[in-house]
């Protein structure tokens, strides 16, 4: 039987407010949980993506923004190193339950940056602004894989 995937691009009103304001992310590999911070985000090498347009067909588009944090792929390189061969995929979800799938193939393609945002034009993120915000530039359909408030990483074993 089909299922429906709230993780696979679908239409979308946007939540406008933070779904609580518990800033908590874990990573998540089966049983293991990792509490991350956005103070340990802040401590990887952090990269700096200009000229980000968060797009919406339906809601109008906003930006120019610089958005500024750790690649996912550095945060999944840190910590997971050789490991990493083992994972299939990632889920990165909000606790609105709003979230998107990243495979490997894509997290490792060095044309696709897909940032941990801690900053915005310079500035920390508020909770409300999405506090650590998933960008991911080749998307810009309806700004369904921009995850704001991410809540959970789970990472899904091969
Ligand atoms: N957690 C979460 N992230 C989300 C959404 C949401 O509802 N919840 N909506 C998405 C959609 S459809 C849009 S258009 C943008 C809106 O981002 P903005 O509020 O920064 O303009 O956030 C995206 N990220
Ligand atoms: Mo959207």
């Amino acid at each position: 039987m089909h299922e429906h995937d709230p993780l696979q691009p679908h239409s979308h009103d946007p939540n406008p407010a933070p779904p609580s304001p518990d800033p908590t992310i874990e990573l998540k590999l089966g049983d293991s949980v990792d509490a991350i911070t956005v103070t340990y985000l802040r401590s990887l090498p952090q990269t700096r993506l200009s000229n980000c347009y968060i797009v919406s067909t339906g809601h109008g588009t906003s930006g120019p923004f610089t958005f500024t944090g750790p690649t996912l792929a550095v945060f999944m390189q840190e910590k997971f190193g050789d490991r990493l061969d083992s994972i299939a995929s990632i889920e990165v979800v909000s606790g609105d339950g709003f979230g998107t799938r990243v495979q490997m193939a894509e997290l490792l393609d060095p044309s696709e940056t897909m940032l941990l945002a801690c900053e915005m034009n310079g500035q920390p993120m508020t909770r409300e602004q999405g506090l650590v915000r998933l960008i991911v530039p080749s998307e810009t359909d309806d700004a369904l894989r921009q995850v704001k408030w991410i809540g959970e990483i789970r990472v899904v074993a091969r």
